[in-house]
C-alpha cells in the first residue's frame, strides 16, 4: 500500500515539507538535496536487513549481497579520498567521532579541538558533548583580528598539554585550513590528528579545497553536506596513520561495531555507495567549483552592502556574517528571512560579546542552491533580497512571493 493511503499524516506532512524545500532557497550551510538515484537506494529493501560485523564477518545470514554493497562504498570510499582504510558504518558524524575517541583515547586523556563558539563542532570537546565530558578537553580559538586558526595559540597549547587526539575541523569557518602546519603541531607530540571534514568533504572530493590526507592520521566526515549524500558517517585512515598505528583500522572498526553501534544502515551505506561514485565523475567536479564561485561571489555582494563578514570573506562553501552594524540579532535575522523564504541558520561569531543564545551572526551556505543550478547571477538576486529583508522587515512577505516564483525555475533535483 502506498504511503498515503496507509498514513495519511505523515504523507501530507512529507509533501508540506517537500513543497517547503521546493519553493524556498535553503542556505543552511550544513544541508543539501541528494540525487534520486541517492534517495531510491536509502528507499530500497536494504533496510529490512541485519548485518552486525563487516563485509565477510557477519553475526547474521543472507548478506552475500550486502556484503557486496558495504565492500563497494568502502573502495569507493578509499578511491576517492586517496585513504588507506574506510569504515562506513556511523549513523552520522557524532557516532563517527565518538568511535575516534574510543579507539585513540581513554577516558580523562587531554584532546583539543577548536572550540564550538569560535565555529568548532560539538564533538570536538564541548563540556556538554562526550568529548567535553569524559575527557579532558582543551579548546583552542581563532585570532581576534583576522579570524583564522590561531596556530601559534595550538602549538603553545598543545606543547602544554601534550593531547594525545586533536581535532581540527568546523562548523562555521569560512577559510582554508593549514593542513601542513597542523600536521607538524601534531607529531611534535605524538598526538593522533583527526581532521573532521563533515562541512568540505565534497569540495575535497572535488578538488577546490586541500586535502588534508597526507597531513593527517584519521579523517571522519558526514556525508550529507557538501558532499550530496545522504545522511551518514565515515571514518577514514590515512597512510600516515597507519604509519602511527598500524592497528588503527583495527581499532577504529572495533569502536564503531561493537564499541558503540549494533546493526549498519544498509541502505544508507548503499546510498553512500552511491554519492561516492557521483562525487567521482566531472560533472562534480565542476558542482564543487560552483559552490565556491557562489560562496565568493555572494560574500562580495553582501559585502557591498555593508555587511561584515568574519574573517572578511570565504575560501569555501560557508560565510558567517556580522550582524552588530545592522542593529540586528542572528536569531531575528534568521526569522526574517525564513519568513521571505531563504533558510538560514543564526550563528556564533569568534569572541560574541551577545553570547551562545542570542549569537550575533548568520550562517550562510550555497551547497543547496548550486545543486539547483543558481550560479552568479542569481546570487546578485539573492543577496540584494537578504539584505532588502534585514533592512526592511516590511518586505518578506513580498519578497517571498518573488522567492516562490524565481524557485520555479530552479527545481530540486527529481
Ligand atoms: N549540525 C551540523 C551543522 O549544521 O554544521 C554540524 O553537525
Amino acid at each position: 500500500m502506498k504511503l498515503k493511503q496507509q498514513d495519511s499524516q505523515i504523507a501530507k506532512l512529507i509533501d508540506l515539507e517537500t513543497d517547503r524545500q521546493k519553493t524556498s532557497l535553503q542556505m543552511i550551510a550544513s544541508e543539501n538535496h541528494c540525487s534520486p538515484a541517492v534517495r531510491e537506494a536509502l528507499g530500497s529493501y536494504l533496510t529490512d536487513k541485519y548485518a552486525e560485523g563487516y563485509p565477510g564477518k557477519r553475526y547474521y545470514g543472507g548478506n552475500q549481497f550486502i556484503d557486496k554493497v558495504e565492500s563497494l562504498c568502502i573502495e569507493r570510499a578509499k578511491k576517492l579520498f586517496n585513504v588507506e582504510h574506510v569504515n562506513v558504518q556511523p549513523h552520522s558524524g557524532s557516532p563517527a567521532n565518538a568511535a575516534v575517541y574510543v579507539a585513540t583515547c581513554q577516558p580523562g586523556d587531554a584532546i583539543m579541538g577548536l572550540a564550538l563558539p569560535m565555529g568548532g563542532h560539538l564533538t570536538h570537546g564541548t563540556k556538554v558533548s562526550f568529548g567535553g565530558k569524559f575527557f579532558n578537553s582543551v579548546q583552542y580559538g581563532v585570532d581576534e583580528k583576522s579570524h583564522l586558526l590561531n596556530y601559534e595559540e595550538i602549538e603553545k597549547l598543545v606543547k602544554e598539554h601534550k593531547p594525545k587526539l586533536i581535532w581540527v575541523g568546523a562548523t562555521a569557518y569560512p577559510r582554508f585550513f593549514d593542513w601542513k602546519r597542523l600536521g607538524e603541531i601534531a607529531d611534535s607530540v605524538g598526538a593522533y590528528l583527526a581532521a573532521d571534514i563533515a562541512h568540505i568533504a565534497g569540495l575535497v572530493a572535488g578538488g577546490v579545497h586541500p586535502s588534508p590526507v597526507p597531513f593527517v592520521h584519521i579523517v571522519t566526515t558526514t556525508t550529507h553536506k557538501t558532499l550530496r549524500g545522504p545522511r551518514g558517517g565515515m571514518i577514514m585512515v590515512t597512510k600516515k596513520g597507519l604509519q602511527k598505528d598500524a592497528e588503527l583500522p583495527k581499532k577504529i572498526d572495533k569502536a564503531v561495531f561493537p564499541g558503540l553501534q549494533g546493526g549498519p544502515h544498509e541502505n544508507a551505506i548503499a546510498a553512500i555507495a552511491v554519492c561516492l561514485k557521483e562525487a567521482s565523475s566531472a560533472p562534480f567536479k565542476t558542482y564543487a567549483k560552483q559552490i565556491v564561485r557562489n560562496a565568493k561571489a555572494l560574500a562580495e555582494e553582501l559585502k557591498k552592502y555593508d555587511f561584515n563578514l568574519v574573517s572578511g570573506g570565504t575560501d569555501n562553501h560557508l560565510m558567517v556574517i556580522d550582524l552588530r552594524n545592522k542593529n540586528i540579532t542572528g536569531a531575528e535575522a534568521q526569522d526574517l528571512l525564513e519568513g521571505s523564504g531563504i533558510s538560514t541558520n543564526k550563528n556564533s561569531i569568534p569572541y560574541d560579546p551577545a553570547g551562545p543564545f542570542k549569537p550575533s551572526g548568520l550562517r550562510i551556505g550555497t551547497a543547496a542552491i548550486t545543486t539547483r543550478g543558481m550560479k552568479e547571477k542569481e546570487i546578485k538576486q539573492i543577496a540584494s533580497w537578504i539584505n532588502e529583508v534585514i533592512s526592511s522587515p516590511k518586505s518578506a512577505k513580498k519578497i517571498s512571493g518573488e522567492i516562490k516564483k524565481f524557485c520555479k525555475k530552479f527545481p530540486l533535483p527529481i
